[in-house]
């Protein structure tokens, strides 16, 4: 046999192999330095619009996703992000937000009061000082230091509900699955159903660079103090411009124990599609506990350095939104339940 033949022939079963085992190939869904935007379910779109103004002007990626997410913050009909948020159980709303760029620089704020954009103070953490996370009082004093001033983020409808869940402060947190009985499920969230939804969003831009951001209010009356995955670089947020970028919505505590959206990346890393990458993660948090990880929501999305997306959850009802040039679409991500 040729060694041309030979080659190709080794190249054919190679792929097979591949294709076999859920890696690669995948066809690429954008052209090569097209923008790209993805962001966690359905006021995805929104921010991603506010995201692409930015992608479609040349801007780098981290400024497109820090413009992007604070729509979701400044949205008081959101109940699960920034203003409007739901509070602890102690009635006060707690911010957790991170953002990351190309260069593998981060910044993170946790447990933040009183700050209308969280993600532009971890902005601020990742330019304006050596470290990664500020937290609680401090984090806020820095805010303050910084030209950013205190705003009320309860709303009198996050304030009702709260109340609401004050009469039986039954502390069972669930979210966002929509298969789940009603006595399993959280009281009504204001401006929605019972989700409780992170935005995380994470971007290609026109130079084939990638960031990413993630902001959340957490989960609904949680213990004061509480930290979700949501701030923790590598669980709720993971960029490594060599390989792709990952973002994480869910029970945060189940994120955090595989390091989620690290994890994610260097399934990518060994050759895993976007997608099948993400259903490895959700897999893995199956393994751990079967019958916990179907009661629960978790799921992640997904994008490769050449733009291809993807994701995966543990239940059904997670959506995510895609914006490129040709693309303005909200997806239902495939779950394992
Ligand atoms: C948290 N991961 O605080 C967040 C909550 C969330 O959809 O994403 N909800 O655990």
């Amino acid at each position: 046999m040729s060694d041309r033949r030979k080659f190709l022939q080794q190249g054919f079963f190679a792929g097979s192999a591949l294709l076999a085992s859920g890696k690669i190939p995948f066809t690429p869904k954008v052209k090569k330095n097209d923008p790209v935007v993805i962001s966690t379910w359905d006021f995805g779109i929104e921010a991603n619009a506010e995201a692409w103004k930015l992608l479609s002007n040349g801007r780098r990626a981290v400024d497109a996703v820090e413009a992007g997410v604070k729509i979701t913050e400044a949205d008081p009909g959101n109940s699960s992000v920034g203003f409007g948020g739901m509070p602890d159980r102690d009635g006060k709303v707690t911010l957790d937000a991170c953002i990351m760029d190309e260069y593998y620089n981060c910044g993170a704020v946790m447990f933040l009061e009183d700050i209308l954009h969280p993600i532009s103070v971890a902005r601020l953490v990742m330019e304006k000082t050596p470290h990664v996370m500020l937290a609680g009082k401090g984090a806020l004093q820095f805010a303050l230091e910084n030209g950013f001033s205190k705003t009320k983020l309860l709303t009198p409808e996050s304030e009702k509900a709260w109340k609401e869940w004050l009469k039986t402060s039954k502390y069972e947190p669930v979210i966002n699955i929509e298969n789940l009985s009603n006595d399993k499920k959280q009281p009504p969230m204001p401006g929605g159903p019972d989700n409780h939804d992170t935005i995380g969003m994470i971007a290609l831009d026109s130079n084939g660079n990638l960031g990413g951001a993630c902001t959340t209010s957490g989960m609904a009356f949680k213990l004061h103090g509480r930290i979700g995955d949501s701030p923790i670089i590598g669980a709720g947020l993971y960029v490594d411009n060599e390989i792709g970028a990952v973002t994480a919505t869910g029970v945060g505590e189940e994120v955090v124990r595989i390091v989620g959206a690290h994890l994610v990346t260097e399934l990518m890393r060994q050759g895993y599609s976007p997608k099948e990458a993400c259903r490895q993660a959700v897999n893995r948090i199956i393994k751990r506990n079967p019958e916990k990880a179907k009661t629960i929501q978790v799921g992640f999305i997904a994008l490769d350095k050449e733009g291809n997306y993807g994701a995966y959850a543990l239940q059904k009802g997670f959506t995510y939104a895609v914006k490129t040039r040709n693309i303005e679409k909200l997806f239902t991500s495939e779950s394992v339940y």
